[in-house]
């Protein structure tokens, strides 16, 4: 029996776990023992990898679509020639920006940066990825307050802070892990604190829960910032060496008052207070947040809200503190700072010369067909399609016609599509319905790359069983597309994930995520590497739990964090007589993946599980319409849409809000077209409706 360690490619833990195969086949999956991230333990989905053995097709080849719109089994060389004239074809028609792409933070580092080269060097077009569904708020929040995307927590600080506050996050479903270092903190007498207006797992689990109105987090926080000024419980020495703007903070909060919180945020004068004195008497206070954060209208703001708290009372760069934020899939912090969408490769600028020169000897092609500008984000790209001006879409390891908002509005696009190339894993997901092209290509534990997790961890993925005869990974995909295209000289570099990882470092060098002392061969079987840790300097980073800013200092030009504030905006759908219910959105259990092509990976969830699309309301209301579980009720949205859904009755999602798991393909059908005008990140959570039972329309939940 042999064992092989590779990554999980769920979420953004990135656990590492050793697979056992005898016979070319995956016997025994056991967590990695040491592994500073998991050490020993992992969650359902990542010990139900093995399930690819048997979930995904061997032997696939890539299938096109007929005159008759029956698709049509080709050889991998036929389908790379395809869509390479195809694409030839409609730049030549239309304009290079005829084409467009969605990468993922799912593939590895090396496969969305050669789609990243391709696509946005080579053919000069726009690629934006899932990853705007999800981190691009984090992103631009840590950009404009830190001066460069970088996380600065290490997951060893769960354990060691004293106070922690979890905002719009829900980690006993969604990071499981992050759960477990919460439960492993022994500080005596710390505090768990939850802000979500819903009673989520995680706020059941903590000390204290502050059940906000949804979307009023930013006059929370406001308001608690005041209170800390008002009582002077800030850290001037922090401040002042190590902030730009907190005069101007000090003096705008001063009109938060505790009273205008309490009408707001629906919270008392007493919970505002408390959540104050609790920031105030913490030593070592971290904050935490997910995506009932990015995901809203004003969410750079109140991400960095956060952020400014973390900053005014120096909870910043120490053990157990900082403004942090959770990343959501496995690789999306590679994606944020390597996929040459919203920077350059390495976290550069479009605008920089000498920047786009360096980028250009290191990966062998001209200077000028580097990126020039960032991508048209993701709504610009479907409305583009919508439209009529792209023409040609390749989307990978994403299933859009899902997860996107507002939905339907990629149903319309699909079928406007002279070329859609779809590459999964899976060919029946939602999104290969109108696909032209559909390249199969394997799951992760038959291929090799790098991926990131939310603590700047590089880890190793590596194939953990032999190919079939026609099987290729994403990377040869991208790779075989790209020669048939003619790239010549201007991919030869890019032959492996190894060479690619290799050109990658080069570009770090020197940057906030400088990897360049970290060697291909050396993170096989390791115990993974945070970036930075630069060549030269091993000595130095050795540790294996390392945070960013412990000397105060920050990536911005001046080396200060900025405090960034501005006046909330109106609530774009507030709740009104037509739709007085918010839609709440979100994960529905530790099992369930996204748009739930992956849950069938996890096979005790899947026999479980219901089938139909589903959604929890308040015990009162329920009452109120003689709603009884797994009643089926349409639920009509502000954007237009309605969709039908069974009930789960709960006491804790309050009165006037429902929430929808987001593994059903309704769920985003009610979801509007409305984003953060920083990050351009879908408002998801913030949507409103109302509803209706539906005569005779009860389930049984295990038989739909
Ligand atoms: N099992 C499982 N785990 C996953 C995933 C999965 O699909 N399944 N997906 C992964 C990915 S990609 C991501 S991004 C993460 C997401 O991880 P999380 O962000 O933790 O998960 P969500 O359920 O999307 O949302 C978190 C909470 O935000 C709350 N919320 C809604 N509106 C507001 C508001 O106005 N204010 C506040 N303060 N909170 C609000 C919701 O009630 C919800 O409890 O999970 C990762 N882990
Ligand atoms: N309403 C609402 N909508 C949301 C959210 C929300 O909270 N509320 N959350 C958003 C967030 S945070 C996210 S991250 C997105 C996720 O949205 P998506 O990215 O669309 O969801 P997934 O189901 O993870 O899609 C990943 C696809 O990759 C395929 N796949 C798996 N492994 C491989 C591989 O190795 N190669 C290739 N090529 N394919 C592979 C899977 O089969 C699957 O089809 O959803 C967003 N949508
Ligand atoms: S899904 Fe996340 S927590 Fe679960 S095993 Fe995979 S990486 Fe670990
Ligand atoms: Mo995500």
């Amino acid at each position: 029996m042999k064992k092989i360690q590779s990554t999980c490619n769920f979420c953004a833990i990135d656990c590492n776990l050793d697979f056992y195969v005898e016979d070319g086949r995956i016997v025994k999956t056991v967590p990695t023992k040491g592994y500073p991230v998991n050490d020993g333990f992992s969650c359902i989905k990542g010990l139900s990898l093995s399930k690819q053995q048997t979930t995904v097709k061997p032997d696939s080849l890539p299938k096109l679509r007929q005159a008759d719109g029956t698709m049509k089994e080709v050889s991998w060389e036929e389908g790379f020639k395809y869509v390479a004239d195809k694409i030839k074809d409609l730049q030549s028609r239309y304009g290079r920006e005829s084409v467009a792409g969605i990468s993922t933070g799912q593939l590895t580092l090396e496969e969305f940066a050669i789609f990243g080269h391709v696509m946005r060097n080579y053919l000069q077009t726009n690629v934006d990825g899932n990853t705007r569904l999800c981190m691009a708020t984090a992103a631009v929040a840590h950009k404009q307050t830190l001066g460069f995307d970088a996380p600065g927590y290490t997951l060893q600080d769960l354990e060691l802070s004293d106070t922690l506050i979890f905002i719009g996050a829900n980690p006993v479903v969604a990071h499981p892990i992050v759960w477990g270092r919460v439960r492993n903190n022994k500080v005596p007498g710390h505090k768990i604190v939850v802000i979500d207006p819903r009673r989520s797992e995680t706020a059941m689990n903590a000390d204290y829960w502050y059940g906000l109105k949804p979307r009023t987090d930013l006059v929370l926080l406001y308001t608690i910032a005041h209170i800390l000024v008002e009582n002077d419980w800030v850290d001037h020495a922090f401040i002042e060496k190590s902030t730009n703007g907190y005069e101007d903070f000090a003096a705008f909060v001063k009109d938060y008052t505790v009273e205008k919180a309490v009408e707001v945020t629906g919270l008392s004068g007493d919970q505002i207070r408390e959540l104050a004195e609790l920031i105030h008497r913490g030593k070592a206070v971290s904050f935490w947040w997910t995506m009932g954060v990015n995901q809203g209208y004003e969410a750079v703001r109140t991400a960095q809200a956060i952020m400014n708290l973390a900053l005014m009372t120096g909870n910043v760069g120490r053990p157990g503190t900082g403004g942090n934020s959770i990343t959501g899939q496995c690789n999306a912090m590679g994606s944020r700072v390597f996929s040459n969408t919203t920077c350059l490769h390495g976290g550069g600028d479009f605008g920089d010369p000498a920047e786009r020169q360096r980028i250009a000897d290191i990966v062998g092609i001209e200077e000028d067909l580097i990126a020039k500008k960032p991508t048209i984000p993701y709504n610009k790209i479907i409305e583009g399609i919508n439209e009529g001006k792209i023409k040609g879409l390749w989307i990978l390891c994403t299933n859009p016609r899902h997860s996107w908002t507002n939905n339907e509005t990629f149903a319309r696009a699909a079928k406007k599509l002279d070329l859609f190339v779809v590459q999964d894993i899976y060919d029946n997901i939602e999104s290969a319905e109108d696909a032209t092209v559909f390249f199969p290509v394997v799951p992760g534990i038959k291929k090799a790359g790098t991926y990131i997790n939310l603590e700047r961890r590089m880890s190793a993925m590596r194939p953990v069983l032999p190919r079939g005869k026609n099987e290729i990974s994403d990377y040869e995909c991208i790779l075989g597309v790209a020669k048939a295209l003619g790239m010549g000289p201007a991919i030869e570099r890019w032959e492996t994930p190894e060479q690619c990882f290799d050109m990658l470092r080069e570009i770090s060098r020197g940057k906030p995520c400088d990897f360049s002392g970290v060697k291909w061969d050396d993170l096989t079987g390791s115990k993974g590497r945070q970036w930075p840790y630069p060549e030269g300097k091993e000595a130095e980073y050795a540790d294996d739990q390392r945070r960013l800013y412990e000397d105060g200092r920050f990536f911005t030009a001046d080396g200060k964090a900025n405090f960034l504030f501005e006046e909330p905006l109106p609530n774009p759908y507030p709740p009104d007589e037509n739709y007085p219910i918010v839609f709440n959105t979100g994960r529905g259990s530790v099992g369930q993946w996204h748009t739930q092509s992956r849950t069938k990976e996890v096979k005790f969830v899947e026999d479980v599980s219901v089938k139909k699309a589903y959604l929890f309301m308040n015990t009162d209301q329920a009452a109120e319409n003689d709603i009884h579980e797994m009643d089926r009720i349409r639920v009509y949205s502000v954007n237009g849409e309605n969709a039908d859904f069974l009930v789960k009755i709960t006491d804790n999602v309050p009165y006037n809000q429902l929430y929808a798991p987001i593994h059903y393909i309704e769920c985003n059908k009610l979801t509007p077209s409305n984003y953060d005008k920083y990050s351009r990140e879908p408002n998801y959570k913030g949507g409103t409706c109302r509803f209706e039972k539906i005569a005779g329309g009860k389930e049984d939940m295990y038989h739909v």
